[in-house]
């Protein structure tokens, strides 16, 4: 059997198109079209490409984007200092601090910094603690844009046993969130799922990905998830973004686990474009909750 390959790239451009319609029906009600400002702190290649693309994103769908730059040794005040001069202006309605930060700043310090409206990726405690309350504010995005994919590849969640490696702030935890409330974006259909979490210390960690319905994968070890881990059939979502001289590859053996897999997202072109899609939808709602 060889798996379905699901196209994040497609779905992303689907959604898109939705939100340039929300956007316009924005601007004609309301005037002023959304604004993210993006924050790009030294010089981290992959940033650099993943901020590009949101701007562009941005562009598409007819959002307002800016661009904010520090060097590699700005301090924790020169950002915070920026962070609050963002917060204050009444134009910018989203603010993204595009992570990782250079070594030696506190991102927990910097993230709490964002004023909680215009918190577009929802790592402010109040965001995330209404989110994890099932009455989200905004939805994370790469959680989200996960969400999204099963949905929009008709793949059902409810009663389904999901299974997440990896445990970070960013994907593991506020997916197994959002997967296990009552309902959510996509409805109820969408959620519902029996979640699994899984890490580092995790025993014995092919049994339990051997369990899982849905596998979904982010802890950055480049091909970590191969075919002998997988149930005949899963529905596989590679969150993984790895560059090694081969260039940019999942946390899922591709090769391998396609011939077992019902169905599989690539490296690029799987969950990375519904990340961005996500942050324009967040954008939008941002502008909407900040209507004088
Ligand atoms: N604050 N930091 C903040 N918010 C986020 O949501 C992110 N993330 C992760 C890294 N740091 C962040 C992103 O934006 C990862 N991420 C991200 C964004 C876009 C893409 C991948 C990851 C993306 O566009 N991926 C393309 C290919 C990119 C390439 O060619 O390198 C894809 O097709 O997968």
């Amino acid at each position: 059997m060889s798996a379905i390959i699901l196209d994040g790239k497609l779905i992303a451009a689907e959604i898109q198109n939705e939100i340039a319609e929300e956007v316009a029906e924005f601007i004609q009600n309301d005037g002023a079209a959304p604004c993210l400002a993006a924050v790009l702190v030294g010089e981290n290649p992959a940033s650099e490409v993943y901020v590009r693309n949101k701007q562009r994103a941005c562009g598409r769908v007819g959002i307002e984007s800016q661009l904010h730059r520090l060097a590699d040794d700005a301090s924790l005040d020169d950002l915070l200092t920026l962070i609050g001069k963002l917060n204050r202006d009444n134009n910018v309605h989203g603010i993204l601090v595009q992570l990782p930060l250079p070594r030696g700043i506190e991102e927990k310090r910097i993230l709490d910094a964002v004023h909680p409206l215009k918190d577009v990726d929802c790592f402010h405690p109040e965001n995330v603690g209404l989110m994890v309350q099932g009455r989200a504010r905004y939805l994370p995005c790469t959680p989200h844009g996960v969400q999204q994919i099963l949905h929009r590849s008709g793949i059902t969640v409810a009663g389904r046993r999901v299974v997440i490696v990896g445990r970070s702030d960013i994907v593991g935890k506020p997916m197994a969130n959002l997967l296990l409330q009552r309902d959510g974006a996509t409805g109820p259909d969408g959620v519902n799922a029996t979640v699994t979490v899984c890490h580092s210390r995790t025993a014995d960690l092919p049994s339990v990905t051997r369990q899982a319905d849905i596998l979904i994968v982010a802890i950055g070890r480049a091909k970590f998830i191969t075919a002998e881990m997988v149930k005949p059939g899963a529905a596989v979502i590679d969150v993984g973004m790895n560059r090694d001289a081969d260039g940019l590859c999942g946390d899922v053996d591709f090769a391998s686990v396609r011939e077992v897999a019902g169905c599989l997202t690539p490296v690029p072109r799987g969950v990375g474009p519904l990340t961005v899609a996500m942050l324009l939808r967040n954008t939008l709602a941002a502008a909407m909750a900040q209507l004088p």
